[in-house]
């Protein structure tokens, strides 16, 4: 079983339905697809790639040394302790960029290259939202508009989307049984966009019950759904389990991007999804309850290795 690999350029021409389709398919049995040919510049990729391969060396690699993962798993070496795992650290190297923080400023290229990666993604998020309306009959822009949090009289959104981009790295684990490189965990927001690395994989979805990998693909983008789509699709699209395994060799580069809902913005099932589902009752038509984005990140932020549910209802209950 593989992660289904989806040609998107395709989508502009003859085989537009075949690749609805198969997109739909990758929502709605998979919760992750690989993207080729997404329009990217390959060489805008080559340019990222290198620039955080550089920041990392030159402005973490030290500090990494000295990380509580590096430590703790070192205190349980110590101990002779090989059998026993660490289940509250990653062993993860990691940094956000936002169009507010401050950005490394280290190699001198790392700023513009990676404001350039974001707009590009940003725009790559909102074309996937707008094939997830379509796919799900809804009008287009539906998404989009409900992640701003609605429009004015003028049709002006009245916040933004929030987009970040969090740059890891997975440095090589001397005793990966004994700590994972991110715990399992579904993702709380929309769109999550990742560009992985073209060789060291590690990344795990939960798939029927089992463990498989999400198979390193040169210059693809991995794509998945955040338990904002969930609730939106009113659980037709799943936010999925996922995992990094800590590995003895190499250093794992990813960048995740998330377009998520304005913190501002209530979240709650599409009525058009809602009034489609077969229940007697409007109770059990709808799955998930209605609440502030802002609100479910402040569960999330408690409770983001556990189970989904809980939040669902937690967040519900405010
Ligand atoms: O590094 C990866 O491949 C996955 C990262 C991830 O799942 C996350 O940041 O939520
Ligand atoms: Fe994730």
């Amino acid at each position: 079983m593989v992660v289904p690999v989806i040609d998107f350029s395709k989508l502009d021409g003859e085989e537009r339905d075949k690749t609805l389709t198969q997109i739909a398919n990758g929502c709605e049995e998979w919760g992750f697809f690989q993207l080729v040919n997404h329009g990217i510049p390959l060489e805008l990729l080559e340019r990222v790639k290198k620039v955080c391969s550089e920041c990392f060396k030159v402005e973490r690699e030290e500090m990494f040394k000295d990380s509580s993962p590096v430590q703790l798993l070192n205190k349980l070496v110590d101990r002779g302790e090989h059998g026993t795992k660490l289940e509250d650290v990653d062993w993860e190297d990691v940094f956000i960029l936002q169009d507010d923080n401050q950005w490394p400023s280290n190699p001198p290229h790392f700023k513009e290259t990676m404001k350039e990666y974001r707009a590009e993604l940003k725009k790559l998020a909102e074309k996937i939202m707008e094939v997830m309306d379509e796919n799900l009959g809804l009008e287009k822009g539906y998404i989009k508009r409900a992640f701003s949090g609605g429009v004015d009289e003028d049709g002006v959104e009245l916040h933004h989307p929030f987009f970040g981009t969090k740059v890891s790295h997975y440095p090589p684990c001397p005793n990966p049984n004994m700590v994972n490189g991110l715990r399992a965990h579904t993702d709380a927001g929309g769109v999550i966009l990742l560009f992985q690395d073209d060789k060291v994989g590690g990344l795990e979805i939960l798939k029927d019950g089992r463990w498989i990998d999400v198979q390193p693909l040169p210059n693809a983008i991995v794509i998945n759904t955040g338990d904002q789509i969930e609730v939106l699709s009113n659980g037709r699209y799943k936010s999925v389990w996922h995992r990094v395994l800590a590995k003895p060799d190499g250093n794992r580069r990813s960048i995740a991007s998330f377009y998520n809902p304005s913190f501002n913005a209530t979240i709650a099932p599409a009525p058009t999804l809602v009034a489609g589902e077969t229940a007697e009752t409007e109770e059990a038509r709808i799955a998930y309850p209605k609440f502030l984005f802002g609100d479910y990140m402040t569960v999330y932020a408690q409770q983001k290795f556990l189970a989904k549910e809980p939040r669902f209802q937690a967040v519900g209950a405010r």
